[in-house]
């Protein structure tokens, strides 16, 4: 890979979004406020936040001097979140994609010294710089599609100083872009090589060294760990779980993806945000994260990247009332997807959610898997200009759909990004 010696050029700023919004069609659940019933809505911005919202026919007459932009009857979202993402890595593997064709499962490559590990190596590798300006080119297509938050991830560095390049990298994508980053340290990514044998002395290391260096850095909104076979068991699952619980930290968990492993009960003692991939969640599973609140995080690219067969129990957590989200879960090995409305499609046709369940799930409820529902994934007075104008005559063409992006504008935290 050939470095980048200079530093990010700071980007241009962006022109101010504040003003009316008019004419404007929201997308059923967009708003905060279910008693705002009309179809022609207007928003006001100002200072970056949403100060007015509602009738378009209502609007309060003390607006009526502010710059107008007029929506012509668009399809109006939030923001979109991305509510699961390792964005931030060195190198890429579309050589396992081959070995996989080729018939090797996901754990065989991993055996095989590929998988994550392989990750790792071209992390470490990278420098800070490299690694923000790969990474920069990734956020940027999500941004386009009309995402506002994103979650990123570290594990890729699985050693103190690489995991910290690597959410430090995400802190400086949020400012550089004007977009809201949540940092997730992922330290129980994989097993690094130099701890081949000693899991136990790893993550010793990432709850007593890791971990709380990173979070007194301001480095960590979360932790996560890989709960699986191939990845950390659940006692070691736990030992996270309390390190991060006694920070004060919120956590979340890779859970029952390739099998179950008991991990989403657990996490939901804790209280967790989420539980992630779950195609093997038990009914256990299910209640437990539905006492706790716990978000249900669908990932349909690495189900169809690892052409994966066991479909996540939908109906079941459906019937439970478990909310779902929709992610990327963007990473170089199972899902190298770059397209959160092509998610939402597959959440639809390979998973069967109905087109509001997975729009629900890249807006609403990808927010709450962030622990950021009062500001985002809903519009509504006092929270960040967050939304997107969409050139379509109906909602279900966000996830109908795909290999194609039908933005009209992007306002994010109160600028015009994308018009
Ligand atoms: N589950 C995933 O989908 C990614 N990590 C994880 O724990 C895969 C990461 C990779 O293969 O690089
Ligand atoms: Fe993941």
């Amino acid at each position: 890979m050939h470095a980048i010696t200079s530093p990010p050029t700071p980007l241009p700023p962006l022109p101010s979004a504040d003003g009316v919004w008019e004419h404007l069609r929201p997308m059923p659940g967009a708003l905060a406020d279910a008693a705002i019933q009309a179809t022609d809505i207007s928003l006001v911005v100002q200072q970056g936040q949403i100060a007015w919202i509602g009738a378009t026919s209502a609007l309060p007459a003390t607006y009526a001097d502010l710059p107008r932009f007029n929506g012509g009857g668009a399809l109006l979202t939030p923001g979109l979140v991305d509510c699961h993402t390792h964005l931030v890595y060195g190198g890429q593997r579309s050589n396992e994609f081959a070995m996989r064709l080729a018939g090797a499962s996901y754990e065989a490559v991993a055996q095989a010294g590929g998988g994550i590990v392989a990750s790792v190596r071209a992390t470490r590798e990278a420098d800070e710089d490299t690694l923000f300006a790969l990474a920069a080119g990734r956020l940027e297509a999500l941004l386009a599609e009309g995402v506002c938050a994103i979650e990123i991830k570290s594990g890729y560095g699985l050693a103190l100083e690489h995991e910290r390049k690597q959410l430090r990298v995400a802190r400086r994508l949020g400012e550089a872009y004007g977009v809201t980053v949540r940092t997730t340290f992922l330290g129980a990514h994989a097993l690094p090589p130099e701890y081949a044998h000693r899991s136990q002395d790893y993550i010793d290391l990432v709850c007593q060294q890791m971990l709380p260096t990173l979070a007194d850095e301001g480095l960590v909104d979360a932790v996560d760990v890989f709960c699986e076979r191939i990845g950390f068991s659940l006692a070691q699952t736990e030992q996270v779980f309390q390190a991060a619980k006694a920070l004060g930290l919120p956590v979340k968990l890779h859970a029952e993806q390739l099998s179950d492993m008991g991990g989403a009960a657990v996490a939901a003692r804790y209280g967790a945000l989420s539980c992630d991939h779950i195609e093997h969640l038990s009914d256990e599973g299910i209640a437990a994260m539905k006492q706790a609140g716990t978000v249900a995080v669908l990932l349909p690219g690495a189900y169809y990247t690892l052409r994966d067969t066991h479909l996540p129990p939908i109906q079941a957590l459906r019937d439970a009332g478990v909310p779902m989200a929709v992610s990327t879960d963007h990473n170089p090995g199972t899902s190298p997807a770059l397209s959160l409305l092509l998610m939402a499609n597959m959440a639809c046709t390979l998973f069967r959610l109905t087109v509001p369940e997975a729009l629900a799930g890249i807006t609403c409820h990808a927010a709450r898997a962030l622990g950021l529902q009062e500001t985002h994934g809903t519009l509504g007075v006092g929270r960040p200009a967050n939304f997107v104008l969409w050139n379509v005559a109906d909602a279900a063409e966000l996830a109908y759909w795909f290999g194609h992006r039908p933005v009209r504008a992007v306002v994010r935290q109160g600028r015009i990004a994308t018009r």
